[in-house]
């Protein structure tokens, strides 16, 4: 039987298991990233274990999501990454150097190699034939430091690609239309494998707008053949040779198959308050816009950024519009400022904001109360862009640039005439700024750590104790995100690597009693509906409600990342049915009724809580041996340590 390309990835880099439906196995990883918010967590577990030097091929450490340094901690971090970096052997893109994901897959990302990053959009790299997958720092950590990488066979779907492209609709509205078709949780488990005639129609560039949104899927990750399109794009970047060619075989076995004919794609537009919310944009034409946002590791790429400059010449941003372009990397800013493009579209009144998240997570840019904001991003999650009753779309970069040009929402296709489709079109090659923004292994400029007052220990969890009892300590309904659990706005996210100060906002958005009452309780619950912890990879939602206290969550179901986050710090993430969800109200008591140890390390799939004394009902937990080893320990890091102070050596 033949392999699918995910298949032959995985095999190339299995080191343990077996690559068969539902088991876990370890991977080799190649290369490895970390950002201003998940790193600093990293460096520090890094150190904690012990670990001494990075040992994967590539280990990338960037500063993208806060390069506005509102504030000394967070120029303290970037110091503190800049030390640990260098200390440890990775390289260091400097703030501003641009998103993680674009500067990678300039830089870096290569075909056939695995990608393990502190972050949940790194299967951007799958656009380029490189499997990347998103996690918690820990992970990463563990990985830098030689570990496998630890995954469930994931079930692989081939998305085949029909048709062409019509003019107006791009790469976004592909990714849309999935979320249209499909939830924010249908790709759990799962890998979007593209293939078909389609495939070769899109340029690697705009595969990878594709691969990166398709975490709003929920998948484990997305992945394109490398080929010539492929190739083209490593010979523009002038690293012709981390070309390879891959594909599936012939007569791979997919585990389903979804068939997307590309001309039929309209423009699409995912509407308040969820990136599955999509409707044709021609359905809210006609809606007043306050602002329009170009950029993203979706969107941020100078490809992405040319069209607008098209659309966007000699004309005019609508007076009661703003627009702001922030640029994927800097490498894109410096190639539309050495063309001229930059000072055409200030011009035409746009506001050119520095190479960065930024806006993404409510770190400036925040709309204006009751107001319309219109995003190339990923993620529309309610509050997410700093404003609790937000209203913001996602779409293409020629839907955004549509809207600045009329002030409301608008479908391309009904602009004036004379304003030509822009399509696609590459630069003859990449120049630019990464070189002198990339401090290489061997260019360190820093003598050891250095951290600042902000930065405190890593907290670690005692072992897993027999008996577990405390109250439900918040019930919430179905999609929670990690915006809710830990939100990644500017005032909170100064407080990274300080686990106590952070943890004074876990879920507060929810319940701004949350972190108190769970402070002053002994040990509790939260119970949740379907795919909680869905969004981010921040392992912050799940250490923060350790350090509180929690011992566990009742969900429907959860998220990828996030439950393997909640395994890694010692929580018990616990299945329930719809019917218990229902009968558990706030505030219940609840008691493990086995000996939670016991219970946990038997292996058993079902257990029993009691709920005030009162009613039982039956609980599951999803775990295989290393897992049950972990909850055990009280997470990876206490385990990871106790392993090498027994020298066993390095485990994951
Ligand atoms: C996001 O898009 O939500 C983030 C901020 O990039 C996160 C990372 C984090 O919160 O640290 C992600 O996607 O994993
Ligand atoms: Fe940054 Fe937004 Fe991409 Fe996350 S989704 S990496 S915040 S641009």
């Amino acid at each position: 039987m033949g392999l699918t390309l995910t298949e032959k990835i995985l095999e190339d880099h299995l080191v343990d298991g077996e690559l068969e439906p539902g088991e876990e196995i370890g991977i080799a990883v190649d290369q490895t990233i970390a950002h201003d918010l998940t790193g600093t967590m990293a460096w520090l577990q890094f150190e904690a274990l012990g670990l001494d030097e990075v040992q994967v091929e590539v280990a990338g450490q960037h500063c993208d999501h806060q390069t506005y340094q509102p504030d000394y901690k967070v120029s303290d971090d970037h110091r503190f990454l800049r030390s640990a970096a260098g200390t440890y052997g990775a390289y260091f893109a400097r703030p501003g150097t641009g998103i993680l994901h674009q500067v990678h897959k300039e830089n870096f990302t290569a075909p056939g190699k695995t990608l393990i990053g502190a972050d949940s959009h790194t299967p951007t790299a799958g656009g380029l034939g490189c499997l990347g997958i998103g996690t918690g720092g820990l992970d990463v950590a563990t990985a830098m430091g030689g570990a496998p990488f630890y995954l469930d066979v994931p079930e692989v779907v081939n998305v085949r690609l029909e048709g062409e492209l019509p003019e107006w609709s791009t790469a976004k509205d592909v990714i849309l239309e999935l979320l249209r078709r499909f939830s924010v949780k249908e790709g759990v488990g799962k890998v979007f494998e593209y293939t078909g005639p389609g495939v070769e129609t899109l340029s690697a560039q705009e595969r990878t707008t594709i691969t990166n949104m398709g975490t709003e899927l929920g998948a484990t990750t997305s992945i394109f053949p490398s080929d010539e399109q492929t190739k083209e794009f490593f010979e523009r970047l002038g690293r012709p040779e981390d070309y390879v060619e891959l594909a599936p075989d012939e007569d791979a076995e997919y585990d389903d198959e979804i068939v997307v004919d590309l001309s039929e794609i309209e423009p699409l537009i995912a509407c308040p308050s969820m990136p599955d919310e999509v409707v044709p944009v021609r359905e809210v034409a006609g809606i007043d816009t306050d602002q329009v946002l170009v950029g993203s590791c979706t969107n941020g790429a100078y490809e992405d950024i040319l069209p607008v400059a098209k659309m966007l010449s000699d004309r005019e941003v609508a007076k009661q519009t703003e627009m702001i372009i922030a640029p994927g990397s800097k490498q894109a800013s410096e190639m539309l400022a050495r063309n001229g493009l930059t000072a055409e579209l200030m011009a035409a009144g746009v506001s050119i904001s520095e190479a960065t998240c930024g806006a993404c997570i409510g770190a400036g840019h925040v709309p204006a109360s009751d107001s319309v904001s219109v995003r190339t991003f990923n993620r529309n999650f309610e509050g997410r862009s700093g404003m609790e009753d937000d209203a913001v779309y996602l779409c293409s970069t020629e839907v955004a640039a549509a809207t600045a040009l009329t002030g409301e929402i608008t479908d391309p296709r009904d602009l004036d005439a004379d304003i030509d489709a822009p399509g696609f079109e590459y630069p003859e090659r990449y120049i630019g700024a990464s070189e002198a923004d990339i401090i290489m292994p061997d260019q360190s400029v820093d003598d050891g750590l250095v951290k600042g007052p902000n930065i405190d220990e890593v907290p670690l969890k005692d072992p897993l104790g027999g008996s577990l009892r405390g109250s439900a300590l918040l019930k919430m309904p179905d999609n929670i995100t990690t915006d809710h659990i830990i939100p990644a706005t500017q005032e909170v996210s100064v407080y990274r690597s300080n686990v106590p100060k952070l943890s004074e906002f876990t879920l507060k958005r929810v319940d701004e009693t949350f972190a108190q009452r769970a402070a002053d309780a002994d040990g509790g619950f939260l119970v949740a509906g379907e795919n909680y912890g869905q969004g981010s990879s921040r392992e912050h939602a799940a250490l923060c409600p350790m350090y509180l206290g929690v011992h566990g969550v009742l969900a429907q179901s959860f998220a990828r990342i996030h439950k393997s986050n909640l395994i890694n710090f010692g929580l018990l993430p616990l299945t329930i049915d719809e019917e218990t969800y229902d009968r558990i109200e706030q505030g219940d008591d609840i008691e493990l009724v086995e000996n939670a140890v016991e219970a946990v390390e038997s292996g058993a799939e079902e257990l029993t809580i009691r709920v005030n004394g009162d009613w039982e009902a039956t609980v599951g937990l999803d775990a295989n041996e290393r897992q049950r080893e972990l909850l055990a320990a009280g997470g990876k890091l206490p385990h990871t340590r106790q392993q090498f102070a027994d020298g066993v050596g390095e485990e994951a």
